[in-house]
């Protein structure tokens, strides 16, 4: 029962994943130095999460369309990022947005919350 229940969430998982990617239309553009600026403060974030999670493909495509290449970090079972999200944040639940910025390290969960975090600062 618990394979078969996996196995449905994966798919569901996944089909969200293919409409994401027909459907997320374009990426915000910048002048090329603005861009790289951002791209240099972005160094300091990163977004732990899940490939098949909807609320982690919600996160991702907000990222997209405001053109924010922030490195991802798969937290699965198994993964070495998993254990950091639980001794740096506090529990395992993804998305998971991480700040390191005036020698401080923030862990923002919530995709609404981060999606909320990366409008209002990069939009
Ligand atoms: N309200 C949260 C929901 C996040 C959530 O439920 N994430 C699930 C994955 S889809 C999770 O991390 N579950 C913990 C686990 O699978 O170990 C949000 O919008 O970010």
């Amino acid at each position: 029962m618990k394979i078969l229940i996996n196995f449905i969430r994966n798919l569901l998982g996944y089909l969200i994943i293919a409409v994401d990617l027909i459907t997320r239309g374009t990426k915000k553009k910048r002048a090329p130095e603005k861009q790289k600026a951002i791209n240099q403060e972005l160094t300091k974030f990163s977004l732990y999460q899940f490939s098949a999670c909807p609320f982690c493909t919600k996160t991702r495509r907000a990222m997209y369309k405001l053109n924010l290449p922030i490195e991802k970090r798969n937290a699965s079972v198994g993964s070495k990022h998993r254990q950091e999200l639980l001794e740096g944040g506090g529990r395992i639940k993804v998305p998971c947005l991480r700040i390191e910025e005036n020698g401080q390290v923030e862990w923002m969960y919530e995709s609404s919350e981060i999606i909320s975090y990366l409008e209002n600062r990069f939009a």
